[in-house]
């Protein structure tokens, strides 16, 4: 038995509690283990039953996710009086092993005489330590809008002069097209009507960019996109259609024209704010063709992005006060912090345990493009943007290096990563305002098609890049930040399109992840058939994902009737010369 790739610790994603009854016990082990059991109890059993050993109660462990390299076996368990002792039992095709939290043993060294066994103790299940996650998210359709190229409302005083809307030449960093908050608010209907009831706005406060994650000043709303006045109408007018607010927090730097920034050049050592920022070297070198970067941090080498001292109690207070600001007198919904790992963990905690004070509800999403266990233990963020969610569609469908089985091991590493509690509030997304947009990385509208009913049926919760709902196209960032071409969508142009991308987010609202939690893969081993099953647990129908990646076929259903297709021949789907009945429950 392979027992170097088995590992068990009572903690983190291992064993922990999912509410305030319920533990959930995870374990890894390699791909020669076919069936694990878990003898666990009340580790104070003999004080009321008067046996001399302690004996716990063997139960089965569900095989629930398989990856390339190993398989997770979990349990959920329901302790009585809040504590569980156990170890696991573990059968491979032709041995058992038994492993406790000090080693692994044979059967007949399970009773050795004078042995302490030490058995793995889960000691108490504090309600408090409970990660708590906003559910209203699992429910939550995002819409993620980059103001400057959504919609303009009022092109009253603009501080600068705009480019014609749509016209693609030479975009840059710097150039103003005038989308606005009033253009937001008087597109919300449009939103609603999609089925949109979560949307990210990227950052809108005082800054000299187009992406304004260069922020001047975090307390006043960049005038071209309009007045503190106009974003609480926008929030008001949202909520009342049933639409969440996020905004982007950028903390981890500040632009060069924030004035504590400006106070530290001007007077060094003396400025108050010095320590605010990671000052290398005095004088601070400003000539960015020089070796500016030896004088201070910045977000990666943009000189204009002065790295914030976020161990700084004072800068600490600052932030927090800001968010407090929004939470309280704006009532957003949710928070993005942006480079979302190079906060300090310090900061974070704070941040969390202050503003859920305020608002128990708030959804606190990092964005961070890797492993972000560090910052979901509970005590900073509920979620992070999803991006190996992404990058697994990508590696499958574009670049086409991975199989059906691949693609299946590296989606369910996705929903291995965390406690439970976070996979349903994980911000899954195709596309953003960093990376090329979706469709032209798909190539074809059939993929882009197959990419979105992943999106739109996995696990987590699903975020359209505006535009995306018109195929719209776009490349690496500044490219993929195009004008919404409103004329031709009043014309109709895109009906179709968007049509369908409505039917997935109703299949989405209907079959939503708080209904349908988990899936079940269907193996079809050597074709690049996509094959899930979603259980609605309201009424037990299933509900199938079958799409054929060889072909172009999209077939979305539950056992009484098909709920989306594409490409679908009535009653079968070819998937590299499978025949699939469409039964949903008789494949051959
Ligand atoms: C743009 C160009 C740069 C160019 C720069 C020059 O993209 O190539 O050098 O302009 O000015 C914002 C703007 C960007 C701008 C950037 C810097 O939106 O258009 O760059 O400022 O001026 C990493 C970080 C992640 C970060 C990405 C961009 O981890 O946090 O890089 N994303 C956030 C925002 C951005 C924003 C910033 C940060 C800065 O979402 O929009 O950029 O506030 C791997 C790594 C990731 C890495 C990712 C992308 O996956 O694992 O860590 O993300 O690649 O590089």
């Amino acid at each position: 038995m392979r027992i170097a790739e088995i590992m068990h610790r009572c903690a983190f994603t291992d064993c922990y509690p999912i509410d305030k009854n319920k533990v959930r016990v995870n374990l890894r082990t390699g791909k020669d283990i076919d069936e694990v059991y878990i003898i666990h109890g009340d580790p104070y059993t003999p004080h009321i039953t008067g046996e001399s050993e302690w004996r716990g109660e063997r139960e089965l462990m569900e095989n629930s996710l398989e990856l390339r390299s190993h398989k997770m076996f979990h349990i959920i368990l329901n302790p009585e009086y809040k504590r569980e002792q156990y170890y696991f039992e573990l059968h491979s095709k032709d041995e058992v092993m038994y492993y406790l939290e000090d080693d692994f043993y044979q059967p007949e060294e399970m009773n050795l005489s004078g042995k302490t066994y030490q058995y793995f103790i889960f000691p108490w299940l504090n309600p408090s330590d409970v990660f708590q996650v906003p559910e209203w998210v699992e429910d939550t359709i995002w819409y993620q809008i980059f103001p400057d190229r959504y919609c303009r409302g009022d092109m009253g005083e603009k501080r600068v002069e705009v480019k014609p809307w749509k016209c693609e030449e030479d975009m840059s960093y710097w150039d103003n097209y005038g989308g606005d908050i009033k253009g937001i608010i008087s597109k919300l209907d449009y939103m609603k009507d999609l089925g949109i009831t979560g949307l990210y706005l990227t950052p809108i406060f005082d800054s000299n960019s187009n992406h304004k994650y260069n922020t001047s000043d975090y307390k006043k709303i960049d005038s071209d996109f309009g007045s503190e006045e106009d974003l609480k109408e926008l929030i008001e007018e949202a909520h009342k259609r049933g639409i969440r607010i996020m905004l982007d927090a950028v903390f981890n730097h500040s632009g060069r024209d924030f004035a504590p920034w400006r106070d530290v050049l001007q007077n060094g050592k003396n400025s108050p704010y010095y320590n605010w920022f990671f000052i290398q070297q005095w004088p601070i070198e400003t000539d960015h063709t020089k070796e500016w970067y030896k004088s201070y941090y910045s977000f990666a080498f943009a000189s204009g992005m002065p790295k914030l001292n976020t161990n700084n109690p004072e800068v600490i207070e600052y932030i927090i006060s800001l968010c407090k600001h929004w939470v309280t007198d704006l009532h957003i919904d949710g928070i993005r912090f942006d480079v979302g790992n190079e906060v300090s963990h310090t900061f974070l905690k704070a941040a969390r345990r202050e503003l859920k004070i305020i608002n128990p509800e708030l959804y606190l999403l990092g964005e961070i493009w890797r492993d972000s266990i560090s910052w979901l233990q509970g005590d900073e963020y509920d979620s992070v943007m999803n991006y190996p969610f992404l990058e697994s569609i990508n590696d499958f469908w574009v670049h086409k290096n991975r199989t059906a089985n691949e693609f299946m091991y590296s989606m369910n590493r996705c929903y291995t990563l965390y406690q439970e509690q976070v996979n349903g509030v994980l911000f899954n997304c195709l596309d953003s305002h960093d990376v090329p947009r979706a469709f032209t990385r798909c190539g074809s509208m059939d993929v882009f098609f197959q990419q979105l009913a992943i999106l739109l049926t996995m696990q987590g919760s699903p975020s359209l890049y505006y535009g995306t709902e018109i195929a719209m196209s776009g490349g690496q960032d500044p490219i993929n930040r195009k004008c919404m071409p409103w004329e031709e969508i009043e014309e109709g142009k895109y009906q179709e399109i968007t049509g369908q991308v409505k039917q997935l987010i109703a299949i989405r609202r209907e079959y939503s992840q708080t209904k349908c939690p988990y899936i079940e893969w269907v193996n079809h081993e050597g074709t690049r058939l996509i094959h899930y099953c979603k259980k609605n647990e309201d009424t037990n129908e299933i509900m199938n994902i079958l799409i054929n990646a060889e072909e172009k076929d999209i077939v979305i259903g539950t056992f009484e009737h098909i709920l989306f297709a594409r490409h679908y021949e009535e009653g079968i789907i070819k998937a590299g010369g499978v025949v699939i009945g469409i039964g949903f429950n008789n494949f051959q």
